[in-house]
């Protein structure tokens, strides 16, 4: 292969490469699964990778009261108590992203008077959503919830999480978040690798004549 072959064979490869290429979630440890817990256990952390938390922390639970959506961990945000978490995520100002996450009542929670499980979800300073839901049964009944929510002024948005239920320590069940862009990275169309591979065989031609000539 020649140095103009093989330039085109890297080219081809490369935009194949970026054609291929899977929309990256924005939110750091949107799955909970950085924490390492035991199997059939939880606890309190006072903040969890990526996320800041309210003063009362956040409960990262294993597979115990419900299994995770995704993985093995997923949080309650009633921890002793209604708290928070939070997370700044570098966005691009007008840019609209499809923020969704997993949520669940509580399992065994049908007794409960009120909205124990109630989760408020923010972007920025801007309220997205109020899930909550009493839940009958003793595993959880997870719903994915998708939004469009657009960047903030600047050059990032905090998304954050807020127990907003009744503060009673059992809350309701969040995994899986994340944050994709809209905007996918423009892909040629076919004719226009065609058209590029013509052009650079074209070149490649010359070249070769001209190695001949000299
Ligand atoms: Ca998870
Ligand atoms: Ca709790
Ligand atoms: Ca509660």
């Amino acid at each position: 292969m020649n140095h103009v072959s093989a330039l085109v064979a890297a080219i081809a490869f490369t935009f194949a490469g970026t054609a291929a290429q899977a929309a990256t979630n924005l939110v750091a440890n949107g799955s909970f699964e950085a924490t390492t817990q035991a199997s059939g256990t939880w606890d309190t952390y006072g903040h969890v990778a990526g996320w800041a938390a309210g003063p009362r922390g956040v409960e990262v639970r294993n597979n115990v009261v419900g299994s995770a959506f995704d993985g093995n961990n997923f949080i309650e945000l009633d921890t002793t108590g209604n708290s928070f978490i939070a997370q700044t995520i570098a966005t691009n100002f007008g840019e609209h992203y499809t923020l969704s996450f997993a949520y669940s009542g509580r399992p065994n929670t049908a007794g409960l008077r009120g909205n124990s499980n109630d989760i408020l979800v923010m972007w920025g300073l801007k309220p997205v959503t109020l899930v909550g839901s009493n839940n009958a049964t003793g595993t959880h009944q997870w719903t994915t919830y998708s939004f469009d929510v657009v960047g903030s002024l600047g050059h990032s948005t905090t998304l954050s999480f807020w127990a907003v239920g009744k503060s009673d320590s059992l809350g309701g069940s969040l995994d899986n978040v994340s944050l994709i862009s809209n905007v996918t990275a423009p892909v040629p169309e076919p004719e226009t690798y065609a058209l590029m591979l013509a052009g650079l065989a074209a070149v490649a031609t010359i070249a070769r004549r001209r190695s001949r000539a000299g």
